[in-house]
C-alpha cells in the first residue's frame, strides 16, 4: 500500500499532472492499494472543469485504475472539501477526516494533517466557514463559473496568506496526534499538510509528516510492517 498527498497539480500544470501519471503506474504496479490524503489538486471545481484542464489525463487515469479493480482511497485534504462525492464518481473511496488501515498487528491513521496543526486560528476559522451547512448547500446551487471564482478567491487568500504568516511553518500538535493513535489504538500516523518531513515518536507511537511534491520527485509512503518515506522519480 503506498500513501501519498499534497500533489497539488495545478489545472495549467502540465508537468505536474505527468509525473503523478508516472506515479500512478509505479503504484498499480507495486502497491495493493494507493491512498491519497487530500489536497491533489489545488482546486477542485468539478468534473466538466476537470475534463478541460491538465487534470483530464489524470482523472481519465484514476478512473481507468479503479476500473481495473486497483482501489485508490481519498481522505480530504483542505483543499478538497467541495467535491468529496464528485470525486467518488471518479471511482476514489472518499472518507472523512482519518482513516485507519490494519496490516497484520500494525494499524496506521492516516489524516490530511490540517487538524493536527496547533497555532494557526485564522485557518481554523476558514474551515468553520468553508465546511458548514449553508456553504456547502451554496456551491451545490451555483453554476460553475461561480464555484470557479471562488475557488480562486480562497486560493488568492490562501496566497497571500501565505506570503504574509507562512502557514506551513506552523508546528505539529504531536499530544493531539499521539491522542488520535491512542483513540484508534494505532502504532502510527500518516500526515501531509505542512510539506515538510518530520517524525515525532512518543512512548513507541510514531507521527509521520509527508514533504509536499515537486515537478520532478512524488514523496509518498511505502506501508509495511514498519512504514517508510520513499521518493518516486520517473525513470
Ligand atoms: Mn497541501
Amino acid at each position: 500500500m503506498w500513501v501519498t498527498g499534497d500533489v497539488h497539480l495545478d489545472p495549467r500544470d502540465a508537468v505536474r499532472a505527468e509525473l503523478f501519471l508516472a506515479f500512478l503506474r509505479a503504484a498499480r504496479a507495486s502497491a495493493d492499494r494507493l491512498v491519497l490524503l487530500g489536497d491533489l489538486f489545488d482546486y477542485w471545481i468539478g468534473p466538466a472543469h476537470a475534463r478541460r484542464c491538465a487534470y483530464a489525463p489524470v482523472v481519465a487515469a484514476l478512473e481507468e485504475a479503479t476500473a481495473a479493480g486497483f482501489p485508490v482511497d481519498f481522505v480530504c485534504g483542505n483543499r478538497d472539501f467541495l467535491g468529496p462525492g464528485e470525486l467518488r464518481s471518479l471511482g476514489l473511496t472518499v472518507h472523512g477526516d482519518a482513516v485507519v488501515y490494519a496490516r497484520g498487528a500494525q494499524r496506521s491513521v492516516v489524516t490530511h494533517g490540517d487538524l493536527l496543526v496547533s497555532g494557526d486560528r485564522s485557518y481554523k476559522r476558514y474551515r468553520r466557514c468553508v465546511r458548514s451547512a449553508l456553504f456547502r448547500f451554496g456551491y451545490w446551487l451555483v453554476p460553475s463559473f461561480v464555484r470557479l471564482a471562488v475557488a480562486h478567491l480562497l486560493r488568492g487568500a490562501s496566497e497571500r496568506k501565505l506570503a504574509k504568516v507562512e502557514p506551513l511553518a506552523f508546528p505539529i500538535d504531536v499530544p493531539l496526534a499521539t491522542a488520535w493513535q491512542l483513540e484508534h489504538e494505532a502504532e502510527e500516523l500518516l500526515m501531509g499538510h505542512l510539506h515538510r518531513a518530520e517524525t515525532h515518536a512518543v512512548d513507541g507511537r510514531t507521527t509521520r509528516m509527508l514533504p509536499g511534491w515537486t515537478d520532478d520527485c512524488g514523496p509518498h509512503f511505502v506501508l509495511g510492517p514498519a512504514s517508510s518515506l520513499e521518493t518516486f522519480t520517473p525513470t
